[in-house]
């Protein structure tokens, strides 16, 4: 792995947030892009209506070798191997997001289980950018550090995880990108979305390590596997195989 590579491992795992600018080539972002747009056509989504967010999930999104590229890419791969320290990251959720605007954006919350502490270090999520978000449009924001509150603590037995309170007047801070940007994002870091007026559009894969789940994860988990044993497995692109099978 690069020295740069590790810097973003270092900083998800530290701050909860970990940018890689400018990851995708020219061509990977325009293919992206048209693929993207074209899966909202096919499934009548249409342009988009100011003030909604469109999001299309699943096996779905498969069907384009473009997009598919951006859930099994080996770049970003190793990057969630660093972050999770597991070499076969397992890919639990797959989505797009669409904002049209003007959106208000999305309110400060953690994707964690209110109540609930989690293994750490089990779950990462990736956001591919195909558009520029910043601080007047978009940006993400999030509170570095929090998601460490929400995890189980071998010191501490008695850790009790976050309220709703306090993840209301957490220390937001912005993250600012280029489109062909990737942020890793540990899930219970706290975060929101500044308001958008702009399109606004990602990809987004959830991914988790193979032995180490809270109880909400091991329902979720085991959930997808049960539905994914529906589906054949040769309609699923070979590449993705390694990351889509449990
Ligand atoms: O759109 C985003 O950047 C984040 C959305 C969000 O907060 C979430 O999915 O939990």
């Amino acid at each position: 792995m690069s020295d740069l590579d590790q810097e973003i491992v270092e900083a998800a795992r530290e701050n909860g947030v970990g940018i890689a600018h400018n990851l995708l080539t020219e061509k990977e972002l325009s293919l992206g892009r048209e693929a993207f747009d074209q899966v909202y056509l096919d499934l009548d989504k249409g342009p988009g209506e100011p003030g909604t967010r469109d999001s299309i999930w699943g096996e779905e999104l498969l069907k384009s070798a473009a997009l598919e590229r951006l859930f099994s890419h080996p770049h970003i791969i190793s990057i969630i191997s660093g972050i999770l320290d597991e070499l076969r990251p397992f890919l639990q959720k797959m989505k797009t997001n669409r904002y049209t605007p003007f959106h208000p954006g999305v309110g400060r919350h953690t994707d964690g289980k209110l109540g609930e502490l989690s293994p750490p270090f089990s779950m990462v999520s990736t956001q591919v950018f195909l558009d520029d978000i910043e601080i007047d449009s978009g940006a993400l924001a999030y509170v570095p550090r929090s998601h460490i509150l929400h995890y189980e603590s071998a010191e501490n037995l008695d850790h009790q995880p976050p309220t709703k309170e306090q993840i209301r007047v957490g220390n937001y801070v912005p993250a600012e990108l280029k489109a062909g940007s990737v942020i890793f994002r540990l899930p219970e870091v706290w975060h929101a979305v500044n308001p958008i007026h702009r399109l606004r559009r990602y990809v987004t894969g959830t991914y988790t390590s193979r032995d180490r789940f809270s109880a909400s994860m091991t329902e979720n988990v085991d959930n997808v596997v049960q539905s994914r044993k529906q589906i054949p497995i040769d309609s699923i692109p070979s590449t993705l195989h390694q990351f889509w099978q449990f």
